[in-house]
């Protein structure tokens, strides 16, 4: 069976390259800025500017049609949360969400958790971090990828 692939979305700087690349058993190490859509065999990274700006909401809803999984990346760290509510019920994929940067020692992993369970996720909601790789391996299995 081929392995499902999954698209990454989220704010700028939120932890979205660096978690693609540890899913995809790559190390954490220094990422450049995202500047347009990333494809990989197994995963579509997105800029961040596209979640930020609603003019760019159809090319994300459009490119996850090439994908079979939808995960939703809110920074563990942050006090906002850049989706709109409900956004993940616009797309018709199995949607998952993933609070990132869980090792931080300004990490709120239940407000991350509260932040991603107002979108309306069809899957469940996981925290991870990619430096210590805790609950990375829970996301490969919810993607199906072990
Ligand atoms: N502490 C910590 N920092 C992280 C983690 N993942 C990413 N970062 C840092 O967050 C910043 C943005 O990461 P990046 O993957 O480029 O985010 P993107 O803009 O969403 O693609 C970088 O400085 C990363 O090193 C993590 O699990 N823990
Ligand atoms: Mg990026």
């Amino acid at each position: 069976m081929k392995k499902p692939r999954v698209m990454l979305i989220g704010a700028v700087g939120s932890g979205k390259t660096t978690l693609a690349k540890v899913l995809n058993n790559e190390g954490p190490d220094k990422v450049r800025k995202t500047q347009a859509l990333e494809y990989s065999a197994c995963s579509i990274d997105t800029p961040g500017e596209f979640v930020e700006n609603p003019s760019y909401y159809r090319a994300l809803f459009a490119t996850s049609l090439e994908a079979d999984a939808v995960i939703f990346v809110q920074d563990a760290t942050r006090d906002r949360s850049v989706f709109p509510p409900g956004f993940a019920a616009a797309f018709s994929k199995r949607t998952i969400g993933v609070g990132t940067k869980i090792d931080h020692p300004q990490a709120d992993g239940e407000r991350a958790k509260s932040f991603l369970k107002r979108l309306g996720l069809n899957g469940p909601v996981v925290l991870v971090s990619a430096f210590t790789g805790e609950g990375i391996e829970e996301v490969r299995k919810i993607l199906n990828w072990d």
